[in-house]
């Protein structure tokens, strides 16, 4: 796994990572639980070199999987707690939940989230859970973050119940539209701006904020969405501009995914923060 980065010493990592194999709130097609493990196999065969070439000098310790309980995730929060980045794959959006609270008792009141979707996930309840994978945002804003601290990013899917509580929320949306009609640096600096003087940010990935013709693997796919290209400079730009410590990876599903290309582009472009982190 993570060929030529792993350490199995944590103390001598620059990145921490763990997995949350957990796809029970998910509502449309299952299969995320099975992301850490493909995510881990397909690591093996990349080379530490990013795609322009440069070798990559972070040290990635691999913590294993806990369960989806807000305990066992402060617990392996707070272990890995003081490394440059912590990263999460879950699992589906849910997972988020438990480490966007955790993330938030270690980090105090600066802390904010950036949320790269297709979805608003700010749900109170979907589909008679509160849990669900659409709530996610709903509940961090419950677990102590104001709406000021969380910006969404990529999205193009909303629930009617979703439209009415943005529209009265100062909440920072830059849909997937706009990021196109903007562009990626405008982006990055709209993000940078609006996070200044933030001590730490949670970056919480979807894989679905890409659009599924190139990730096809995950459970509710969403057309109209952003391409790899632009994920990458995206992720990259933010992690240049703003103190981001925890990353996650969310909703790849292996099992609905076509040659593993899913789980390929989101590994490309772990690579590529991975190199900047070991800078
Ligand atoms: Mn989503």
């Amino acid at each position: 796994m993570w060929r030529g980065l792993q350490t199995e010493q944590l103390e001598r990592a620059d990145v921490a990572i763990f997995g949350i194999p957990f796809d029970e709130n998910c509502s449309v097609k299952w299969g995320a639980a099975d992301a850490p493990a493909v995510l881990r196999a397909c690591s093996a065969y990349l080379p530490p070199v990013t795609a322009s070439g440069k070798q990559i000098f972070a040290k990635l310790y691999d913590a294993g999987d806990i369960g989806a309980t807000f305990d066992q995730a402060f617990a392996m929060l707070s272990k890995l707690n003081g490394k440059k980045l912590t990263v999460m794959l879950g699992g589906d959006h849910s997972v988020s939940i438990l480490t966007e609270k955790a993330f938030r008792r270690l980090h105090g009141s600066r802390c904010g989230i950036i949320h790269l979707d297709a979805h608003a996930d700010i749900c109170d309840e979907y589909l008679g859970s509160k849990s669900s994978h659409a709530c996610v945002n709903r509940r961090a804003l419950e677990n102590g973050y104001a709406p000021e601290d969380i910006s969404m990013v990529g999205i193009r899917s909303y629930e009617l119940q979703e439209l009415e509580l943005l529209s009265q929320a100062p909440i920072f949306v830059i849909d997937a539209d706009e990021c196109r009609k903007r562009g990626t640096e405008k982006v990055v600096s709209l993000l940078a701006k609006k996070f200044q003087g933030y001590d730490a940010i949670y970056l919480s990935w979807d894989i679905d904020s890409l659009d599924p013709a190139y990730a096809p693997g995950t459970g509710t796919p969403e057309s109209f969405g952003l391409d790899p290209l632009m994920v990458r400079d995206l992720i990259c730009g933010l992690f240049d501009r703003l103190p981001i410590r925890m990353l996650d990876l969310v909703e790849v599903s292996p099992q609905n995914d076509i040659n593993d290309i899913t789980s390929w582009v989101a590994l490309k472009i772990l690579l590529e923060i991975f190199e900047k982190i070991g800078r």
